[in-house]
């Protein structure tokens, strides 16, 4: 029992020792700064103190340097001292992964929220409410997977997200990646951004037999060759040049036609059943066609065009 009661008087000495230390660093605090952090004082005060820089602000609370800070760029808080970060939702931000996707299809778009500690966590794709804003996406669905629509050119589609008061907007990009599937000007064999170019979207004299500028070339020709479809370009067609004993055709297919075969056929009677297949001999984008005029005193000439 006697050795009890020592050990208890012994325990008691060392927690007035520690005590004592406690109460000295509070008698001694005082000011300390930096190039951009200054603290006043500290202060062993129920009420606490605050003191501040240009660009921090700190609270202090009894007995240890507890509060809040804050950074004016970029706006960032921290909290010292409590037993967990408390946080802010400042924004949301909304984005889409991957950024560009083909027509047709699907990209799934995140929305995470922004802390006022800088930080950001992810929110649910159930929890946003997802809507698009402009440009081809045809389906967003509750989870934020969208879906892009047909384009004939590379487009812009922009989509938002909203979540507790808070919205972003994300531009998407979809790709054209495919040249003949757009509205009514898909399966055509013509390039629908050039149908797009001359006539619009939708036009009923865009397809492929038509010949709304009446010059005797349907849209066909005029796209295998490069050549304006709402203006006479009947003279524009490529030449045969005498060479010899031979005509010869050469003509380059026009950048971006695509889908296309060049051919040339002559007869020397104009006669159905008379027309004869060239040997296309170059070289693409290069064509080049070479008739031999034999004894033929005169020999015609016509292209043909065709699609898959
Ligand atoms: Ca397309
Ligand atoms: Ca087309
Ligand atoms: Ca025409």
């Amino acid at each position: 029992m006697k050795a009890g009661v020592l050990n208890s008087v012994h325990i008691w000495l060392v927690l007035a020792h520690g005590l004592f230390f406690f109460a000295g660093n509070i008698l001694f605090a005082g000011a300390r700064s930096s190039s951009n952090f200054s603290v006043s004082y500290d202060v062993n005060a129920s009420a606490g103190a605050r003191s501040a820089s240009l660009n921090y602000l700190l609270v202090d609370v009894v007995g240890e340097i507890d509060g809040v800070s804050i950074a004016a760029s970029p706006s960032i808080a921290a909290k010292h001292g409590f037993i967990g970060q408390l946080n802010e939702t400042v924004g949301i931000q909304v984005t889409s992964t991957p950024a560009t996707v083909d027509e047709g299809d699907e990209t799934l778009v995140n929305a995470a929220a922004e802390l006022d500690d800088g930080t950001t966590f992810r929110l649910l794709g159930t929890d946003v409410n997802w809507s698009v804003v402009s440009g081809p996406v045809t389906g967003l669905n509750a989870l934020g997977v969208a879906r892009a629509g047909t384009v004939y050119a590379d487009a812009n589609a922009v989509v938002r997200g909203a979540w507790m008061g808070f919205t972003d907007v994300f531009s998407l990009v979809v790709r054209n990646s495919a040249s003949d599937n757009f509205g009514s000007y898909a399966g055509d064999g013509l390039e629908d951004g050039w149908q797009v170019q001359h006539f619009g979207v939708g036009h009923p004299q865009a397809g492929p037999l038509s010949d709304i500028d009446l010059d005797g070339l349907n849209n066909l020709m005029e796209y295998a060759f490069g050549l304006h479809p709402r203006e006479d370009s009947s003279s524009q067609l490529p030449q045969a040049q005498r060479l010899g004993g031979d005509f010869i055709i050469s003509f380059l297919t026009p950048v971006g036609v695509q889908g296309i075969t060049h051919g040339i056929e002559w007869s020397t009677s104009l006669l159905p059943g008379s027309w004869n297949d060239v040997l296309n001999t170059g070289t693409a984008p290069q064509n080049q066609f070479v008739v031999p005029i034999g004894s033929n005193d005169k020999v015609f000439f016509r292209f043909r065009v065709t699609i898959p």
